[in-house]
């Protein structure tokens, strides 16, 4: 059958796309390891037009990669072989505010943004937050458990999800726990697709929780000697003061954020490392408690330097130097790992990578950067400027294999928050073992049992 003709019919003309510029545009996310070449772009307006698409896919075995912000990391949203990419720009509507819940449901094209200002214009707080959420989609921060800057106090968007609507491969319309707080009625199956990068339905609907806004969010910036000094702040401050955030850098890394975006340095002393923390700076007693802690790492000489925000401009300008390193070193075409341990691990794990890594990559620029507080730190390598991108990215990856290996015996994650997408999709047995991933692979026959829902993507079924 024509398929063009009959998407056309499905959707209306205005919402199939064609052109080769929209082909390239939709096919893709952040990622620059593949050529998008999907055949069309459709732009269902609701639930049911998607649960149409599907139906219709199925009887074509027709493959449907979904697109939100395409702000991943890990080719999730790649569409580089002849499929039809479901693209939810336009089902963008926040269709519901409840300030009794404290809840509000999107569609799942709106962008975090937006409803990070619904919550703010409602005098409450949606807590997921990173660089990319002025335009990445709710529906896309769900299906990749988007993480973020604020995990050591609020966790992973899977704990604001209180309700789904999916559209599975089969396509059924399952309408998820409903906006419940509690509900124990057998498995929770929205936690399925929480995390699922499209490959078991495509999320068209969600009520999201909001809470209580924190008061005088305040950040610090410590000047840090030494990977161990690092935790043993990390552990000082979270003892002493109720963190929303613990973050870190190197100094080569904030050297191009400074030299690249002239963003102010946070004080003239030069460390190996960087920590910048936020807190509630609730009362005269808090901010005491984080002087105090603040001269006692200084006394153990784990800090050296260091600044605080007087004002939320002050902080702001200050979260700058951690929020503009992804877009900065884009430029430099990085290879990146996205890489968890538990905490306690995290100096003898960054010690051991970062040596396997400099050890291997002579001439290679390696950064690195993270959320200290949730165990998951960010290695970018910089492509020399005279090496071809495919070679560069061959090389970087002919090392994966150990630094996989490592993070398996110290039994962490090959993608703690960027998702598996296509680019950790042959990795995950380093992480998952054989049973899970047999189970994982189950599931997806039971969802998508013609394989059409964003195939080969995050399990290879
Ligand atoms: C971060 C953003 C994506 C990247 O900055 O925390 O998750 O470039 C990253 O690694
Ligand atoms: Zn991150």
């Amino acid at each position: 059958m024509k398929l063009l003709p009959k998407l056309t019919e499905l959707l209306g003309t205005e919402n199939i796309l064609t052109d080769s510029d929209s082909l390239k545009r939709y096919g893709c996310d952040w990622t620059k390891t593949h050529q998008p070449d999907p055949i069309a772009i459709a732009f269902p307006k609701t639930t049911e037009h998607v649960q149409a698409l599907v139906k219709f896919a199925n009887t074509q075995e027709l493959a449907l990669v979904p697109s939100g912000g395409r702000t991943g990391l890990s080719g999730g949203a790649v569409a580089a072989n002849k499929e039809v990419v479901v693209a939810f720009d336009r089902m963008n509507k926040i269709i519901d505010f409840n300030a009794t819940d404290r809840s509000a449901t999107c569609q799942a094209g709106v962008i975090t943004q937006q409803l990070q200002q619904l919550a703010k214009d409602n005098h409450l707080y949606y807590p997921v937050n990173f660089a990319s959420s002025g335009s990445s989609q709710i529906g896309g921060n769900i299906a990749t458990n988007a993480g973020g800057i604020k995990v050591v106090r609020y966790g992973l968007t899977r704990n604001w999800v209180l309700g789904l609507k999916v559209v599975t491969g089969n396509g059924e319309i399952l309408d998820l726990n409903k906006g419940l707080v509690k509900n124990a009625t057998g498995y929770d199956l929205r936690h399925l697709f929480i995390g699922s990068e499209g490959t078991l339905g495509f999320i068209t609907e969600a009520t999201m929780r909001l809470t209580k806004p924190p008061k005088n969010l305040t950040v610090m910036v410590l000047g840090i000697s030494n990977i161990d000094a690092l935790m043993k702040v990390f552990e000082a401050f979270q003892n002493t003061l109720d963190l929303t955030a613990f973050e870190c850098f190197s100094d080569r890394t904030l050297h191009y954020v400074h030299t690249d975006k002239g963003i102010p340095l946070p004080f003239d002393t030069r460390t190996p490392y960087y920590a910048l923390l936020e807190f509630e700076n609730d009362s005269e007693q808090r901010e005491k408690e984080a002087f105090k802690t603040f001269d006692n790492c200084i006394q153990k000489e784990w800090v050296l330097d260091g600044a605080m925000s007087q004002s939320e401009s002050q902080a702001q300008s200050l979260w700058r130097l951690r929020e503009d390193i992804s877009e900065t070193l884009s430029a430099y075409t990085p290879y990146k790992n996205d890489l968890s341990v538990k905490i306690s691990v995290i100096p003898e794990y960054l010690e051991a990578v970062v040596q396997l890594i400099t050890e291997n990559y002579t001439e290679f620029e390696v950064l690195w950067y993270g959320h200290i507080g949730d165990g998951n730190i960010h290695l970018n390598i910089l492509k020399p400027e005279n090496m071809e991108a495919d070679e560069f990215f061959k090389q970087c990856k002919s090392l994966n294999p150990r630094i996989f290996q490592l993070t398996q015996t110290m039994n962490g994650s090959v993608s703690a928050e960027h998702g598996v997408g296509l680019l950790k999709r042959d990795d995950i047995s380093y992480s998952r073992s054989k049973e899970e991933i047999a189970i994982m692979k189950e599931l997806k026959s039971i969802f998508d049992p013609n394989g059409i829902m964003n195939p080969g993507k995050l399990i290879n079924a």
